[in-house]
Protein backbone atom coordinates (compact mmCIF):
# COMPACT_ATOMS: atom_id res chain seq x y z
CA UNK A 1 0.00 0.00 0.00
CA UNK A 2 1.20 3.64 -0.54
CA UNK A 3 2.45 5.30 1.87
CA UNK A 4 0.35 8.07 3.92
CA UNK A 5 1.35 11.35 3.33
CA UNK A 6 0.80 14.68 5.30
CA UNK A 7 2.41 16.90 3.83
CA UNK A 8 -0.31 19.81 3.33
CA UNK A 9 0.04 19.94 7.44
CA UNK A 10 2.42 22.19 9.52
CA UNK A 11 3.72 19.99 11.76
CA UNK A 12 6.26 22.36 13.15
CA UNK A 13 3.49 24.65 14.05
CA UNK A 14 1.30 22.07 15.31
CA UNK A 15 3.59 20.50 17.91
CA UNK A 16 5.05 23.91 19.33
CA UNK A 17 1.72 25.20 19.68
CA UNK A 18 0.21 21.86 21.66
CA UNK A 19 3.62 21.83 23.85
CA UNK A 20 2.89 25.08 25.19
CA UNK A 21 -1.19 24.20 25.88
CA UNK A 22 0.40 21.15 27.78
CA UNK A 23 2.90 23.47 29.54
CA UNK A 24 0.60 25.34 31.26
CA UNK A 25 -2.09 22.91 31.97
CA UNK A 26 0.79 21.20 33.66
CA UNK A 27 1.68 23.93 35.05
CA UNK A 28 -1.80 24.50 36.53
CA UNK A 29 -2.22 20.65 37.45
CA UNK A 30 -0.48 20.58 40.92
CA UNK A 31 -1.98 22.27 44.03
CA UNK A 32 -0.54 23.66 47.36
CA UNK A 33 0.96 20.45 47.96
CA UNK A 34 2.31 19.69 51.24
CA UNK A 35 4.95 19.59 52.76
CA UNK A 36 6.64 22.17 50.17
CA UNK A 37 9.48 19.64 49.63
CA UNK A 38 7.00 17.96 48.07
CA UNK A 39 5.37 20.19 46.01
CA UNK A 40 9.15 20.78 44.71
CA UNK A 41 10.03 17.52 44.09
CA UNK A 42 7.06 16.69 42.24
CA UNK A 43 7.22 19.73 39.77
CA UNK A 44 10.90 19.58 39.20
CA UNK A 45 10.49 16.37 37.26
CA UNK A 46 7.11 16.96 36.12
CA UNK A 47 8.12 20.50 34.59
CA UNK A 48 11.52 19.60 33.43
CA UNK A 49 11.01 19.73 29.53
CA UNK A 50 10.37 16.56 27.61
CA UNK A 51 9.12 15.79 24.16
CA UNK A 52 5.37 15.36 25.80
CA UNK A 53 4.37 12.97 23.01
CA UNK A 54 1.73 11.13 25.18
CA UNK A 55 -0.57 14.09 26.01
CA UNK A 56 -0.04 15.16 22.45
CA UNK A 57 -0.67 11.67 21.39
CA UNK A 58 -4.24 11.67 23.41
CA UNK A 59 -5.27 15.11 22.67
CA UNK A 60 -4.67 14.09 18.81
CA UNK A 61 -6.78 10.70 19.59
CA UNK A 62 -9.45 12.83 21.36
CA UNK A 63 -10.07 15.15 18.36
CA UNK A 64 -9.58 12.08 15.44
CA UNK A 65 -12.70 10.83 17.28
CA UNK A 66 -14.30 13.98 16.88
CA UNK A 67 -14.17 14.97 20.60
CA UNK A 68 -13.06 18.37 21.75
CA UNK A 69 -9.97 17.81 23.02
CA UNK A 70 -10.26 20.84 26.19
CA UNK A 71 -12.06 17.79 27.56
CA UNK A 72 -9.25 15.34 27.41
CA UNK A 73 -6.18 17.92 28.44
CA UNK A 74 -6.90 16.64 32.23
CA UNK A 75 -6.33 13.19 31.11
CA UNK A 76 -3.56 14.51 29.07
CA UNK A 77 -1.61 15.71 32.06
CA UNK A 78 -2.16 12.33 33.98
CA UNK A 79 -0.39 10.52 30.72
CA UNK A 80 2.49 12.92 31.47
CA UNK A 81 2.41 12.19 35.63
CA UNK A 82 2.38 8.91 34.84
CA UNK A 83 5.30 9.00 32.33
CA UNK A 84 7.19 11.71 34.54
CA UNK A 85 6.86 9.03 37.95
CA UNK A 86 8.25 6.22 36.14
CA UNK A 87 10.85 7.85 34.50
CA UNK A 88 11.70 9.01 38.39
CA UNK A 89 11.37 5.37 39.84
CA UNK A 90 13.49 3.93 36.45
CA UNK A 91 16.25 6.30 37.39
CA UNK A 92 16.56 5.50 41.24
CA UNK A 93 19.83 3.36 42.21
CA UNK A 94 17.68 0.01 42.99
CA UNK A 95 16.55 0.16 39.21
CA UNK A 96 18.61 1.86 36.50
CA UNK A 97 20.61 4.38 38.71
CA UNK A 98 20.98 7.01 36.57
CA UNK A 99 22.30 10.31 37.28
CA UNK A 100 20.82 12.87 34.06
CA UNK A 101 17.38 13.21 32.98
CA UNK A 102 15.49 15.90 30.71
CA UNK A 103 19.26 17.83 30.92
CA UNK A 104 19.05 17.88 34.74
CA UNK A 105 20.41 15.73 37.97
CA UNK A 106 17.74 12.93 38.34
CA UNK A 107 15.10 13.55 40.76
CA UNK A 108 17.12 11.19 43.52
CA UNK A 109 20.34 13.34 42.90
CA UNK A 110 18.46 16.46 44.27
CA UNK A 111 15.65 15.36 46.98
CA UNK A 112 17.22 11.95 47.93
CA UNK A 113 15.57 8.38 47.01
CA UNK A 114 12.44 8.88 49.51
CA UNK A 115 11.54 11.98 48.02
CA UNK A 116 12.30 10.46 44.65
CA UNK A 117 9.95 7.45 45.60
CA UNK A 118 7.08 9.43 46.83
CA UNK A 119 7.02 12.29 44.54
CA UNK A 120 6.55 9.73 41.75
CA UNK A 121 3.77 7.92 43.82
CA UNK A 122 2.46 11.67 44.41
CA UNK A 123 2.39 12.35 40.96
CA UNK A 124 0.55 8.21 39.35
CA UNK A 125 -2.01 9.14 42.73
CA UNK A 126 -2.61 12.91 41.28
CA UNK A 127 -2.84 11.20 37.38
CA UNK A 128 -6.18 9.32 38.94
CA UNK A 129 -7.69 12.37 40.83
CA UNK A 130 -7.02 14.32 37.61
CA UNK A 131 -9.21 12.18 35.22
CA UNK A 132 -11.70 11.79 38.28
CA UNK A 133 -12.17 14.81 39.90
CA UNK A 134 -10.48 17.40 37.36
CA UNK A 135 -12.48 16.36 34.19
CA UNK A 136 -15.29 18.64 32.50
CA UNK A 137 -18.36 17.77 30.62
CA UNK A 138 -17.14 14.39 29.54
CA UNK A 139 -19.63 11.59 30.87
CA UNK A 140 -19.07 9.56 33.84
CA UNK A 141 -18.53 6.22 31.85
CA UNK A 142 -16.49 7.91 29.63
CA UNK A 143 -14.44 8.02 32.83
CA UNK A 144 -14.72 4.82 34.16
CA UNK A 145 -13.28 3.59 30.91
CA UNK A 146 -10.18 6.18 31.37
CA UNK A 147 -9.53 4.83 34.78
CA UNK A 148 -9.38 1.40 33.76
CA UNK A 149 -7.10 1.84 30.50
CA UNK A 150 -4.93 3.77 32.71
CA UNK A 151 -4.93 1.06 35.85
CA UNK A 152 -3.47 -1.51 33.20
CA UNK A 153 -1.08 0.90 31.26
CA UNK A 154 0.48 1.44 34.56
CA UNK A 155 0.21 -2.05 36.53
CA UNK A 156 1.12 -5.21 36.19
CA UNK A 157 -0.11 -5.39 32.41
CA UNK A 158 1.75 -2.67 31.75
CA UNK A 159 4.77 -0.65 32.84
CA UNK A 160 5.37 -2.37 36.15
CA UNK A 161 5.18 -5.90 34.24
CA UNK A 162 7.76 -4.64 31.74
CA UNK A 163 10.60 -3.28 33.82
CA UNK A 164 10.37 -7.02 35.70
CA UNK A 165 10.81 -8.42 32.52
CA UNK A 166 13.72 -6.21 31.91
CA UNK A 167 15.27 -5.96 35.33
CA UNK A 168 14.74 -10.09 34.89
CA UNK A 169 16.75 -10.05 31.67
CA UNK A 170 19.39 -8.05 32.96
CA UNK A 171 22.90 -9.05 31.40
CA UNK A 172 21.41 -12.26 29.94
CA UNK A 173 20.60 -13.55 26.37
CA UNK A 174 18.07 -12.17 24.92
CA UNK A 175 15.49 -12.97 22.07
CA UNK A 176 13.56 -10.71 19.73
CA UNK A 177 10.63 -11.88 20.94
CA UNK A 178 11.36 -10.90 24.64
CA UNK A 179 12.58 -7.90 23.86
CA UNK A 180 9.38 -7.17 22.05
CA UNK A 181 7.55 -8.36 25.31
CA UNK A 182 9.81 -5.69 27.39
CA UNK A 183 9.19 -2.75 24.97
CA UNK A 184 5.37 -3.61 24.28
CA UNK A 185 4.70 -2.95 28.09
CA UNK A 186 7.14 -0.51 29.28
CA UNK A 187 6.98 1.43 26.81
CA UNK A 188 3.89 0.59 23.94
CA UNK A 189 1.15 0.51 27.29
CA UNK A 190 1.11 3.53 28.00
CA UNK A 191 1.99 5.37 24.12
CA UNK A 192 -1.57 2.68 23.62
CA UNK A 193 -3.25 4.33 26.67
CA UNK A 194 -2.98 7.68 25.50
CA UNK A 195 -4.68 6.84 22.43
CA UNK A 196 -7.39 4.88 23.82
CA UNK A 197 -7.68 7.71 26.73
CA UNK A 198 -8.23 10.30 24.18
CA UNK A 199 -10.43 8.45 22.25
CA UNK A 200 -12.64 7.59 25.03
CA UNK A 201 -13.24 10.75 25.72
CA UNK A 202 -13.55 12.10 22.05
CA UNK A 203 -16.61 9.36 21.71
CA UNK A 204 -14.56 6.74 19.69
CA UNK A 205 -15.98 3.61 18.14
CA UNK A 206 -14.68 -0.33 18.39
CA UNK A 207 -13.55 0.09 15.13
CA UNK A 208 -11.41 3.27 15.83
CA UNK A 209 -10.31 2.25 18.54
CA UNK A 210 -9.16 -1.08 17.38
CA UNK A 211 -7.41 0.71 14.89
CA UNK A 212 -5.27 3.28 17.40
CA UNK A 213 -4.40 -0.16 19.78
CA UNK A 214 -2.56 -1.29 16.55
CA UNK A 215 -1.23 2.33 15.58
CA UNK A 216 0.25 2.42 19.40
CA UNK A 217 1.78 -0.73 19.32
CA UNK A 218 3.14 0.09 16.00
CA UNK A 219 4.95 3.37 16.87
CA UNK A 220 5.69 1.99 20.58
CA UNK A 221 8.24 -0.52 19.19
CA UNK A 222 9.51 1.77 16.84
CA UNK A 223 9.87 4.46 19.66
CA UNK A 224 11.55 1.62 21.59
CA UNK A 225 14.18 0.73 18.60
CA UNK A 226 15.14 4.62 18.06
CA UNK A 227 15.92 4.88 22.23
CA UNK A 228 18.10 1.98 21.36
CA UNK A 229 19.43 3.32 18.90
CA UNK A 230 20.20 7.11 19.52
CA UNK A 231 21.63 5.34 22.85
CA UNK A 232 24.16 4.39 20.54
CA UNK A 233 24.64 7.23 18.45
CA UNK A 234 23.58 10.50 19.74
CA UNK A 235 25.33 12.15 23.05
CA UNK A 236 24.23 12.87 26.31
CA UNK A 237 24.35 16.57 25.97
CA UNK A 238 21.40 16.18 22.52
CA UNK A 239 19.26 13.58 24.51
CA UNK A 240 19.61 15.03 28.46
CA UNK A 241 20.32 11.48 29.60
CA UNK A 242 23.36 9.41 29.62
CA UNK A 243 24.21 8.58 26.24
CA UNK A 244 26.02 4.67 26.01
CA UNK A 245 24.25 3.43 28.92
CA UNK A 246 22.39 0.01 27.67
CA UNK A 247 26.64 -0.88 26.24
CA UNK A 248 27.44 -0.69 29.58
CA UNK A 249 25.22 -2.57 31.44
CA UNK A 250 25.26 -4.95 28.53
CA UNK A 251 21.67 -4.77 28.00
CA UNK A 252 20.21 -6.31 24.91
CA UNK A 253 19.09 -4.03 22.64
CA UNK A 254 17.40 -3.62 18.50
CA UNK A 255 20.85 -2.61 17.32
CA UNK A 256 22.52 -5.18 19.36
CA UNK A 257 20.17 -8.37 18.13
CA UNK A 258 19.60 -6.50 14.32
CA UNK A 259 22.73 -4.21 13.66
CA UNK A 260 21.66 -0.33 13.15
CA UNK A 261 20.99 -0.44 9.35
CA UNK A 262 18.44 -3.01 10.26
CA UNK A 263 17.00 -1.50 13.01
CA UNK A 264 16.53 1.65 11.66
CA UNK A 265 14.46 -0.25 8.57
CA UNK A 266 11.96 -2.12 11.10
CA UNK A 267 11.39 1.15 12.82
CA UNK A 268 10.24 2.93 9.65
CA UNK A 269 8.35 -0.22 8.63
CA UNK A 270 6.21 -0.19 11.53
CA UNK A 271 5.52 3.35 11.70
CA UNK A 272 4.57 2.98 7.90
CA UNK A 273 1.94 0.08 9.01
CA UNK A 274 0.55 2.03 12.04
CA UNK A 275 0.35 5.14 9.75
CA UNK A 276 -1.83 2.71 7.11
CA UNK A 277 -3.74 1.20 10.16
CA UNK A 278 -5.47 4.97 10.11
CA UNK A 279 -6.41 5.16 6.03
CA UNK A 280 -10.06 5.22 6.74
CA UNK A 281 -9.67 8.15 9.18
CA UNK A 282 -7.61 9.97 6.78
CA UNK A 283 -9.41 13.38 6.69
CA UNK A 284 -8.35 14.01 10.39
CA UNK A 285 -5.49 12.20 11.11
CA UNK A 286 -2.52 14.30 10.10
CA UNK A 287 -1.64 15.27 13.93
CA UNK A 288 -1.33 11.17 14.40
CA UNK A 289 0.39 10.80 11.16
CA UNK A 290 2.88 13.06 11.50
CA UNK A 291 3.71 12.10 15.23
CA UNK A 292 4.56 8.72 14.25
CA UNK A 293 6.84 10.30 11.62
CA UNK A 294 8.14 12.36 14.47
CA UNK A 295 9.33 9.11 16.50
CA UNK A 296 11.56 7.69 13.79
CA UNK A 297 13.02 11.27 12.60
CA UNK A 298 13.32 12.47 16.34
CA UNK A 299 17.24 13.52 17.29
CA UNK A 300 16.60 13.11 21.22
C1 LIG B 1 5.32 2.39 40.03
C2 LIG B 1 3.20 1.97 38.73
C3 LIG B 1 4.67 2.10 38.75
C4 LIG B 1 5.36 1.96 37.58
C5 LIG B 1 6.83 2.17 37.41
C6 LIG B 1 9.76 2.23 36.70
C7 LIG B 1 8.67 1.61 35.92
C8 LIG B 1 7.49 1.07 36.64
C9 LIG B 1 8.70 1.50 34.58
C10 LIG B 1 9.77 2.08 33.73
C11 LIG B 1 9.16 2.59 32.46
C12 LIG B 1 10.14 3.34 31.60
C13 LIG B 1 11.04 4.35 32.23
C14 LIG B 1 10.16 3.11 30.27
C15 LIG B 1 11.00 3.85 29.31
C16 LIG B 1 10.10 4.61 28.39
C17 LIG B 1 10.84 5.63 27.57
C18 LIG B 1 11.32 5.24 26.23
C19 LIG B 1 11.04 6.85 28.08
C20 LIG B 1 11.57 8.00 27.34
O1 LIG B 1 10.43 8.72 26.85
P1 LIG B 1 10.58 10.09 26.11
O2 LIG B 1 11.70 10.00 25.10
O3 LIG B 1 11.05 11.05 27.28
O4 LIG B 1 9.26 10.50 25.58
P2 LIG B 1 10.72 12.61 27.51
O5 LIG B 1 11.75 13.03 28.53
O6 LIG B 1 10.86 13.33 26.19
O7 LIG B 1 9.34 12.67 28.05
Amino acid sequence: MKDIESSSFDFAAYLEMTRKRVEVALEDSLGPERPELLREAMRYSLLAGGKRIRPMLCLASCELAGGDSEQALPTAVALEMIHTMSLIHDDLPAMDNDDLRRGRPTNHKIYGDAMAILSGDALLTRAFEMVSLRSEGVAPERLLKVVGELSLAAGAPGLVGGQVEDLECEAKQVDLKTLEFIHLHKTGALLKACVTCGALIGGANEKLLDALRIYANGIGLAFQIIDDILDVTASSDVLGKTAGKDLIADKTTYPKLLGLEESRKKAHELVKESKEVLTPWIKNASPLLALADYITSRDR
